[in-house]
């Protein structure tokens, strides 16, 4: 297989855009891409403040690159979550996030949740009870609210995470199956901060494939961590990108236009807000200053020792 652009060898082969390209290409090709997805849904300019999250992972990891690469201004933001697992997860994903920052010059916050809230995710999933050996409903709590916190603190414009096509294939597949039209409402490569207390969202690698990250981190020569944290074993959202890439093998692109033709309907007007059953009636946390469906403390502060604003 030949690259299409220069005739050399061909680095990655992709099906679904019909096109093969060489490493020096292909790693023209992905910076590209993602800028044309940022304009195209009006994530960002070039002057904004862009916080992003990182998590040691290569598709963060490799989105602050490109970013940087493109000549945006990116802060990073690592949340540790004290997760061990045996392989001491949350220890290697700082010490390779600190270190991709520290060699490029980039601006990293830490957030350490046991050192900030008293305990770790695991041990907030036994006190309260939620989840317990499963704690990623409290930990996907958690993240969000410090993730809104430090935009909202640190006065950036935007808050980008890492999500690629197999990661919103997925997800939106999770929320048609189960028709839930208040995700499906809100699912889209821009979350606008259309309440108070909430930072606005983008994502510029959602029409990426994981594979075609995976390929750029490796030959951009990216340290990131290899292994996925421990619970993330047996989730839904892993099941449903192994039904997603079966459908792909035999049908190349297929979860891309998955992916589009949702985007495409939602702009034609297909999802009503009045799917969405926030719909209006949100509060304001007194603790916090996020919002909350019911009145009073949001779930979050209520589930922690400390509270933090
Ligand atoms: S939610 Fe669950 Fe993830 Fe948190 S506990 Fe690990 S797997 S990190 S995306
Ligand atoms: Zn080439
Ligand atoms: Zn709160």
């Amino acid at each position: 297989m030949k690259c299409v652009k220069c005739g050399e060898k061909a680095a990655i082969n992709m099906r679904q855009h019909k096109l093969a390209l060489c490493k020096e290409h292909f790693l023209e090709w992905i910076p590209a891409q993602v800028q044309r997805a940022i304009e195209k849904y009006g994530m960002f300019g070039k002057e904004a403040r862009i916080l992003i999250a990182v998590s040691g992972g290569k598709d963060s990891l490799s989105l602050w690159d490109i970013l940087q690469r493109l000549g945006y201004h990116a802060d990073g933001l690592y949340i540790g979550l004290g997760i061990d697992g045996g392989i001491g997860y949350s220890d290697e994903s700082q010490r390779i996030t600190e270190q991709f920052a520290a060699t490029r010059g980039l601006h990293l916050i830490v957030v350490d949740v046991p050192q900030e809230y008293g305990e770790t995710i695991l041990e907030m999933a036994q006190r309260t009870q939620r989840g317990r050996a499963k704690p990623c409903a409290v930990c996907g709590m958690t993240k969000r609210h410090i993730m809104n916190r430090v935009a909202r603190q640190g006065n950036y414009d935007v808050l980008v995470t890492g999500h690629n096509l197999d990661d919103e294939a997925a997800t939106l597949f999770g929320n048609t199956l189960n028709w839930l039209g208040g995700y499906l409402l809100r699912q889209g490569p821009v979350l606008e901060a259309d309440q108070p207390g909430l930072a606005r969202k983008a994502k510029p690698l959602c029409r990426i494939y994981e594979r075609e990250m995976a390929a750029y981190a490796v030959l951009r020569e990216i340290e990131y961590i290899y292994n996925e944290c421990p619970y993330a074993e047996g989730a839904k959202s892993i099941y449903y990108k192994e039904m997603l890439n079966r459908l792909e093998t035999d049908r190349p692109g297929a979860k891309l236009s998955f992916y589009l033709s949702f985007l495409q309907a939602k702009q034609d007007g297909f999802f009503a807000a009045k799917a969405d059953p926030r719909g209006g009636d949100l509060h304001t946390c007194p603790s916090c200053g996020q919002p909350t469906s019911a009145p009073g403390e949001c779930a979050f502060c209520r589930m922690t020792l400390k509270t933090s604003s």
